[in-house]
């Protein structure tokens, strides 16, 4: 399958071509001839529904998801300007990805499970994680979920089964596969739900984790947020397939491609997969092209390696710009509505700062806690140290305390 099959990448294509999206652009554009490369879509650039397609959700459903898109963004946009003020170190966010994070966990079952990768910071929202903890943890407070013990917006929140954000890549592929295979084991019809990135996929987890999903037909959904950069390094420079939907015929198991910029599409796509996982026929990995419209984090300045000429033509295919579209036209959007949400988001922003900035750090023995039910003498004996360190107002010296 792939170059040989489609016009989208063959073998002439020279190398400039071929980087920073422009094979995929085509590949929402171009009709295809093999239809492992059909790009599910139900919504156009200017928000029309397509010929014979249907609205998978109400409109109320869409105003709601639309609400959670633009409040992330939002919320992402007051993040990423508490970093550059030196409030906080480090944030990494969603712009332009809105909608294949979205949708996708709007469709599960409240009792289904989330294995994040990074940057899924509206699902967690969507699923009830409260904006104060979201922002606690950013801070790395008393009150953040994870002690500080974490980078910000590397987070979990059992209430609504979201698992720990872990840096390093794909480590959550194979934990949602095991997941998987324990829901059927045990009977149970929960769906697991995995996202992670196009530079995930040449990860050994990527492999081991869907080779397994696919031997024990375990109900979990890979969801490839392919926003053809991985930090600075575009999709064809870290793996020659150009379809990353192929890597699921490699494994036997469905693949799905679809608009990542249609809300709609990412939600029906993402039922039709857990329904298939419910219905024990396996698991289903979804490519949703999208792009990745800002830096990888806080700490990346994409101007060295990319250009806004690259960049431009996927401001128009902006998730956001079409679901209003689609709304406004329907009498259910106006920019009244927009300046309510924006003034609201606006104040349940500063609030969280607020309170987040004002609490204190995790209290020092929470470095030893949630490891150990009891603790070793080693640790205990450093923490001796260190509190008596802590209470004589002494800096601990380089070396002799790891804190
Ligand atoms: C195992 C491992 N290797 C390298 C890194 C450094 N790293 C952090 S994010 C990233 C890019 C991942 O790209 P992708 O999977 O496409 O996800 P995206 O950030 O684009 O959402 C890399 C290489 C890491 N965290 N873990
Ligand atoms: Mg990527």
């Amino acid at each position: 399958m792939g170059a040989t099959l489609n016009e989208v990448g063959t073998a002439t294509e020279s190398e400039s071509t071929r980087t920073s999206g422009k094979a995929y652009m085509r590949a929402l554009e171009t009709p295809p001839q093999d239809p492992s490369y059909e790009v599910m879509q139900y919504l156009s650039p200017q928000g029309e529904l397509l010929p014979g397609r249907e609205a998978p959700i109400t409109t109320p459903e869409t105003v709601r998801l639309y609400t959670a898109m633009v409040r992330t963004r939002l919320i992402e946009e007051r993040m990423i300007m508490l970093q550059r003020q030196g409030r906080i170190g480090f944030y990494i966010g969603s712009n332009g990805e809105e909608a294949c994070i979205i949708g996708p966990v709007a469709a599960l079952r409240s009792t289904d499970w989330l294995f994040p990768c990074y940057r899924e910071n509206g699902a967690y929202l969507l699923r009830g994680m409260p904006l104060q903890r979201f922002v606690d943890n950013l801070f790395g407070n008393a009150h953040d979920v994870v002690q500080g013990r974490q980078m910000p917006n590397h987070i979990v929140w059992r209430p609504a089964n979201i698992t720990s954000v872990s840096s390093p890549i794909g480590t959550q592929i194979p934990q949602a596969t095991g997941a998987a295979y324990a829901a059927k084991l045990s009977g149970k019809d929960d769906v697991m739900l995995a996202y992670f990135g196009e530079g995930a996929t040449s990860s050994n987890d990527f492999h081991t984790g869907v080779n397994f999903a696919g031997v024990w037909k375990a109900p979990v959904v890979f969801l490839c947020r392919n926003n053809q950069w991985a930090i600075s390094v575009p999709r064809e420079k870290q793996c020659a397939a150009e379809a990353i939907v192929d890597k699921a015929a490699g494994y036997g198991i469905k693949g799905v491609r679809v608009d990542g910029n249609d809300l709609f599409a990412c939600y029906a796509a993402a039922s039709e997969a857990y329904a298939r996982a419910r219905a024990g026929e396996g698991p289903t990995l979804i490519e949703a092209l999208t792009y990745r419209l800002t830096g990888h984090s806080t700490s990346d300045d994409p101007k060295v390696y990319r250009s806004e000429d690259q960049v431009e033509p996927w401001r128009a295919k902006d998730p956001l710009i079409r679901v209003r579209r689609y709304l406004v036209a329907r009498g259910a959007w106006s920019d009244a509505h927009d300046a309510k949400l924006r003034t609201e988001v606006d104040e349940e922003c500063k609030a969280a700062i607020i309170d987040a900035e004002a609490a204190p750090p995790p209290a020092l023995e929470t470095v030893m806690t949630d490891v150990y039910s009891d603790l070793p003498w080693h640790l205990r004996e450093q923490l001796a140290e260190a509190e008596a360190a802590k209470a004589i107002g002494k800096a601990a010296p380089k070396g002799e305390f790891p804190l």
